[in-house]
């Protein structure tokens, strides 16, 4: 490497630091080699990426950073042309702790650094009141993973995500305990967080709809590690089924505790903890539990087995949920720049609405809302110490249309 080649990326790194941003110097490669830095003189574009980054679910975040830089690292060796001009993309990416405040914090200062779209936030609880501020300043955000419907029920005309949301996943988790698992009683706990109490009431709507009997429903917190009370009253109800919406750093030992009281109830939930750490962390008791994850099962992925090689070489670890997702909306968000021959959130936003992208998750259109078409869900039992599909409901979004011809889409 040359003098001038270290030097540049020193002066990268130095003044990253100065902003006080996890920025995207040039990261390194498999080979621990720097990526190459962008031929002076092209114009960079600023994509901005927020998830929790610490805390006791920093592992999905760094999970949807992976992805986003994935796509980015990608995308700059490509060379993409924007307009008739070569761009380079960098990432800032920002912890917001999936904490609602500092998201907004968070938000703000994508705002100030007029970056040009947003991938995330991780949280339902974050990505909500973030996407006000996004849509004052007529930013478009991605979420890639926050499900509670009411992201995409504000009206924001810069709010999207790539992943069905709660109402879906619910009602297929309702459905799947009714109809698969046969449960007649189920006992319901959430953290209390935008996502835990939605994705609990919509799977308690689903499963009263099929005539299942919800015996007890109790909260936690997000930051709980001890449910031996709640569990302690849940035991005396018998139910064949305890529900749980939240995320794997509690759904992990809140599963192993069930062992300990000796309840033999299955534990089920959301794509919160349909994780390798949730796996981890619950022990052997993991065995035979269930959890969702919006989209198609990840062996029916058209480029996950890809992705997922590439992944690990890069990162040197498992996906955890959904960095496929963000890989999905960081790339589907350039197409719509390329397409519209600008980065300007104001003209590329009516062409991001028209998305037919085929990604490595599925094929991705938006609906009017900003929803993603047609999202399917599949249930994955843990068996022999492995997440594996064991329904699916819903249909995919329909093909991607021929490129002469985009869906008209209505949320402009
Ligand atoms: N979708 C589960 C995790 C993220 C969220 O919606 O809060």
């Amino acid at each position: 490497m040359t003098l001038a080649r270290y030097s540049l990326i020193a002066t990268a790194v130095l003044a990253l630091a100065a902003c006080g941003k996890q920025e995207e110097a040039p990261a390194p490669d498999a080979a621990g080699a720097p990526a190459a830095a962008a031929p002076a003189g092209d114009e960079v574009i600023k994509i901005g990426h927020a998830a929790p980054l610490t805390g006791n679910i920093a592992h999905l975040g760094k999970d949807n950073e992976n992805g986003v830089r994935l796509a980015i690292e990608e995308l700059n060796a490509e060379g993409v042309e924007i307009g008739g001009k070569k761009v380079k993309f960098e990432m800032i990416s920002e912890d917001d702790q999936a904490d609602p405040k500092t998201a907004t914090t968070v938000a703000q200062r994508f705002v100030d650094a007029k970056v040009a779209g947003v991938i995330g936030h991780l949280n339902s609880g974050t990505t909500i009141p973030a996407s006000k501020l996004y849509s004052d300043a007529g930013i478009p955000q991605i979420s890639p993973s926050a499900t509670n419907p009411q992201y995409t029920l504000q009206g924001f005309k810069t709010a999207y995500r790539v992943i069905a949301n709660d109402v879906a996943q619910g009602g297929a988790l309702g459905e799947f305990a009714a109809t698969n698992l046969k449960a007649k009683k189920v006992a319901i706990i959430d953290d209390r967080t935008a996502y835990g109490q939605g994705l609990a009431d919509e799977f308690e709507k689903a499963a009263k709809a099929k005539g299942v009997e919800v015996v007890g429903r109790e909260f936690t917190t997000n930051q709980a590690t001890d449910f031996m009370a709640i569990l302690t009253t849940i035991k005396g109800k018998k139910p064949d089924v305890i529900f749980y919406g939240g995320m794997d750093a509690q759904a992990g030992p809140l599963t192993q505790q069930l062992k300990k009281l000796g309840i033999a109830a299955k534990v089920m939930g959301g794509d919160g903890f349909q994780t390798g750490e949730y796996i981890k962390l619950a022990g052997d008791n993991a065995e035979g539990q269930f959890a969702s994850q919006p989209g198609m099962p990840k062996d029916k992925m058209p480029g996950f087995a890809d992705f997922d090689k590439k992944y690990k070489a890069k990162f040197n670890t498992d996906i955890q949920i959904y960095a496929p997702f963000t890989y999905d909306a960081t790339r589907l968000m350039v197409e719509a720049m390329k397409r519209a021959g600008s980065a300007d959130p104001a003209k590329y936003l009516p062409e991001l609405a028209k998305t037919d992208y085929q990604g490595v998750t599925g094929p991705i259109k938006f609906d009017e809302k900003g929803d993603i078409v047609g999202g399917q869900v599949t249930v994955y039992q843990v068996k022999a110490g492995k997440w594996e599909a064991v329904a699916t409901v819903g249909s995919p979004a329909a093909a991607p249309a021929a490129a002469a011809a985009p869906a008209e889409q209505p949320k402009q």
